[in-house]
């Protein structure tokens, strides 16, 4: 169901092969060619030394803020498509945590709580991850993750050791 109003999203966003910055900008653009979809916010594009398994390069990333009329499913099928169009590989060949083209992760969808195959909200993962909260700080210190609380809260909690803004 699409609904009425147009939903706030949150989408973290982040690469570490191939010209990054150009495919995480030509990314965002795609995302404000979905329908009913606008880009209201861009964090600047963070390096962020790589997380979970750290013998790999380093990463850009960010947040965009979105408005959509997508329902939250259907963002998410959005996301997959246009990481599949950057040359996101998934299944076999690829390894959790390992290196990626463009990888667009749905971090919060309004205030929507749920834990369904394929959509968990918010992130599961959001308050651990200073490369995902020191841009998301930068563009929205005061949202509230529902069951997380503030977001420069979560950003005060976390080592944002070695993150830069690149100019
Ligand atoms: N993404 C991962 C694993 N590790 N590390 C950084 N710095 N940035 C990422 O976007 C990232 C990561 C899996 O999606
Ligand atoms: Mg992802
Ligand atoms: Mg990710």
């Amino acid at each position: 169901m699409t609904p009425a109003a147009p939903v706030r999203a949150y989408v973290a966003f982040g690469g570490n092969e191939g010209d990054v910055q150009a495919n995480l900008l030509a990314a965002i653009d795609a995302l404000a060619a979905l329908p009913g979809t606008s880009v209201q916010r861009r964090s600047s594009l963070y390096r962020t030394p790589a997380w979970g398994r750290t013998d790999q390069p380093d990463f850009l990333n960010g947040v965009v803020e979105l408005h959509t009329a997508l329902d939250a499913h259907e963002l998410m099928q959005a996301l997959l498509a246009v990481e599949t169009r950057f040359g996101r590989v998934r299944g076999e060949g690829a390894e959790r945590w390992g290196p990626r083209t463009v990888d667009l992760d749905l971090l919060a969808y309004g205030d929507e709580v749920r834990d369904e195959p394929g959509l968990t909200l918010p992130h599961p993962r959001l308050h651990e991850r200073a490369f995902v909260l020191v841009p998301l700080a930068e563009i929205a210190p005061g949202l509230v993750v529902p069951g997380r609380g503030r977001v420069a809260d979560l950003l005060a909690a976390v080592d944002a050791t070695g993150i830069e803004a690149i100019p």
